[in-house]
């Protein structure tokens, strides 16, 4: 599939957002979920096809982490593809045809404007601190789920820094209030990074395991398994605590334990040689992969609701 969708400053995506709503009245809303610390909107996008009610829901966030550009872009081909594919490919019209698809394409965009201005390696958000002059709150750690516990640090200088308490900051309070207010839709939750090529899920923030660990497994493992089928490209796969590392107060591990059973945190492209420097020509391929995965598990997911 070929979409042209560059590595896009907020601008580009804030733009982007404005004109898919409106080229595509019947289908797109545009919801205001919150505003980030510098007072920038969160704008998450609702695609819907049938105006049913009871209808079952997936959402995707992209952009928690501000140096991870290859999720935003993410986030824009999924809708581009959605968009246009439908009644093309069969997956993408099958998803559609069942569940609403909610996509917050930058969940931190006052940290994704700072990688675009200042400082391109910047993570967290740009919140100031009462207690310390150094900036930010890692968003990924500031969730409720076993929050600043071991993977997490009370020292807002680090990068993984959890924040006052849970939900401190406007980025992961907006998204946490979305979801309590839609969990009875919305049954299936992916959150997008980058790098390392990985399908996670919980948990992360302890060992346990999830108690629907087995179809959890085999979902991402399937997922995985048709990457390397049409890509020849690996990604590992498994809980994220014993995956990668331990790491609390995350998005993933928050919204399952909010009821959302199907929860998993994605990192695409690549595997180092580039890390978050991912030239603009492996975007596409990147995406695609990662498109098939997200097909793959919602399709599952459909499944066994
Ligand atoms: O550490 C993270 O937040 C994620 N890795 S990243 O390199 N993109 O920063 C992994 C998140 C896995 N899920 C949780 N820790 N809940
Ligand atoms: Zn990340």
């Amino acid at each position: 599939v070929h979409l042209f969708v560059p590595a896009n400053s907020s601008e580009t995506i804030y733009h982007w957002i404005n004109k898919t709503q409106q080229d595509n009245p019947d289908t797109v809303t545009t919801i205001l979920i919150g505003s980030s610390y510098e007072k920038r909107p969160l704008y998450a996008l609702k695609l819907s096809l049938n105006n049913s009610t009871d209808k079952k829901a997936m959402w995707i966030d992209c952009g928690i982490h501000a140096r991870e550009w290859i999720a935003p872009a993410f986030c824009l081909w999924f809708v581009q593809y959605a968009l246009s594919f439908y009644k093309l490919n069969q997956e993408i019209t099958d998803i559609m045809d069942n569940m609403d698809v909610y996509i917050l394409p930058v969940m931190n965009p006052d940290g994704y404007h700072y990688t675009w201005a200042t400082n391109r390696m910047w993570r967290k958000n740009r919140s100031v601190s009462k207690k310390s002059k150094c900036i930010g709150v890692d968003l990924n750690r500031n969730f409720d789920a076993n929050w600043c516990t071991e993977g997490a640090s009370q020292d807002p200088c680090t990068e993984i820094y959890c924040g006052e308490f849970p939900e401190s900051e406007p980025e992961s309070q907006a998204v946490a209030n979305f979801l309590r207010s839609h969990k009875d839709s919305v049954q299936l939750y992916l959150s997008m990074h980058s790098y390392s090529q990985m399908l996670l899920f919980p948990y992360s923030c302890t060992l346990d395991e999830a108690e629907n660990h087995n179809d959890l497994l085999e979902m991402v493992q399937e997922a995985a398994q048709v990457i390397r089928r049409y890509y020849r490209n690996t990604y590992k796969f498994g809980s994220g605590s014993k995956t990668i590392y331990l790491a609390p107060g995350g998005s993933d591990d928050w919204a399952y334990n909010l009821g959302i059973k199907y929860s998993f945190t994605f990192e695409l492209q690549d595997r180092g040689r580039y890390g978050f420097l991912l030239p603009p020509s492996h975007i596409s391929r990147a995406c695609n992969e990662a498109l098939i995965a997200v097909k793959t598990i919602a399709l599952k997911a459909k499944e066994v609701l």
